[in-house]
């Protein structure tokens, strides 16, 4: 056999990439703006999430990014023409280009929120008691809604059915996103008392310099939402300030103060997957239930299917990395299974993110995914052995700890 040209060799390669030698080392380091962001807004900071163990006790900063109020009572906002919530389609279409958000006034109707709402709990509380709730750092998510009841389904299309303004909540989507988005996930997000806030982020995590939002979310309100329940963190039109700096290569410098969103159960609230926005913190003993539907481009997904196309021998056979590489490692915000993957890092071969065993349960025809749970489900529904829990057993094999816990203890405070 002939030798390997030295050229090739690891070792080599490694030797003659320095990080000065990267191609676009400058450009790619400078499409994240969150590192200028932080540099120059020390109350903008992350607060790790506390365990169940010590949920509630955490150390409160006034004068932080979460230490705020709703745009109308903030002595920086009160009097700036921030996003009313309306019906009127050109007042929206402004809001969404000048603040990165807009507020459909009553796009569902109060008949409408019961049925979602009434869902949610039932969802909620039956996943706890079923053992597999997801657990996050300001309280619970509900994940793969779809799969767990029929008024899921239409919300997600926005069916009259469920979202009386759903025509206009489309157009709107249309309109920043580009014909034949899809949706990203759909989740019910809850806030609970104790809960620690949410970092500031940007749902879209790509191509941070972009002139027009790659993903939007539209976030249906089922509690009504302000300062005292945790009400969205928001910093209106950080979705150009952000972007602009990106694109001239410079720091992001001081931002504006972060409010908190506030909105009537019903309203829909589109945001430009550019704005900078988390959790906020719930004061009060009753949750805060915003359902999140990301929607994004089309095209920003694996060109060939293989989650379904590969064969099964060929998935059997095949090394971590080669199933890393096909995308069955999920990463934080990215091919998640059930909400199994959520705080991973797409490494190879993490547990935490491995999916691959959620595709080998369905091509032995044994895949059994969560459903509709509640309160009143019977005690086999609810210990059924669902292919979610092998997985997150697994994933926690040996006393690692999944990064969002899945299967933890009920969180009930
Ligand atoms: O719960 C919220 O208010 C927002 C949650 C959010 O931004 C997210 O999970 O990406
Ligand atoms: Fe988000």
């Amino acid at each position: 056999m002939s030798t390997v040209p030295v050229e090739f060799n690891p070792g080599h390669v490694a030797q003659k990439s320095v990080a000065d030698q990267h191609m676009y080392r400058k450009e790619l380091a400078a499409k994240d703006p969150m590192p200028s962001v932080l540099d120059a807004n020390p109350e903008i900071f992350f607060v790790p999430p506390k365990r169940s163990s010590e949920w509630g006790q955490w150390d409160f900063k006034p004068g932080s990014y979460y230490d705020t109020t709703i745009g109308s009572k903030h002595p920086y906002w009160k009097d700036k023409d921030l996003p009313v919530a309306t019906k009127d389609i050109d007042r929206l279409r402004a809001d969404m280009l000048n603040w990165g958000y807009c507020k459909i006034e009553s796009a569902v109707a109060a008949e409408q929120v019961a049925v979602l709402h009434q869902r949610i709990i039932e969802q909620a509380e039956g996943e706890r008691l079923a053992g597999i709730a997801q657990k996050t750092p300001s309280g619970q998510n509900i994940n793969c809604c779809v799969n767990k009841g029929r008024c899921f389904e239409a919300l997600m299309e926005q069916s009259p059915t469920m979202v009386q303004g759903g025509p206009l909540v489309e157009q709107i989507v249309t309109e920043a996103l580009g014909e034949n988005w899809i949706s990203n996930s759909l989740i019910a997000s809850i806030s609970l008392q104790g809960g620690v806030p949410q970092a500031l982020h940007q749902d879209q995590d790509i191509a941070l310099d972009s002139r027009s939002p790659l993903t939007v979310n539209v976030m249906t309100i089922i509690t009504d939402i302000d300062e005292a329940n945790g009400g969205t963190l928001i910093i209106p039109g950080s979705h150009r300030t952000l972007s602009d700096a990106v694109r001239a290569g410079d720091p992001v410098g001081k931002l504006p103060p972060t409010i908190n969103l506030d909105a009537p159960a019903g309203t829909i609230v589109i945001t430009d997957g550019r704005l900078l926005h988390s959790t906020g913190i719930n004061h009060t003993d009753r949750p805060r239930i915003v359902m999140l539907n990301g929607m994004q481009h089309p095209v920003i997904r694996q060109q060939e299917n293989w989650m379904l196309s590969v064969r099964p021998d060929v998935l059997e056979r095949a090394s971590p990395k080669l199933l890393q590489r096909m995308g069955f490692q999920a990463t934080n915000a990215a091919q998640t299974n059930e909400g199994h993957g959520f705080g991973a890092s797409g490494r190879i071969d993490e547990p935490a993110g491995a999916t691959v065993d959620f595709r080998f349960a369905a091509d032995a025809g044994s895949y059994l995914r969560v459903g509709e749970l509640s309160p009143n489900s019977s005690a086999d529904q609810l210990n059924a052995p669902f292919t979610l829990r092998e997985v997150v057993a697994k994933a926690r094999a040996g006393g690692r700890s999944a990064p969002v816990g899945i299967g933890g203890k009920k969180i009930n405070p």
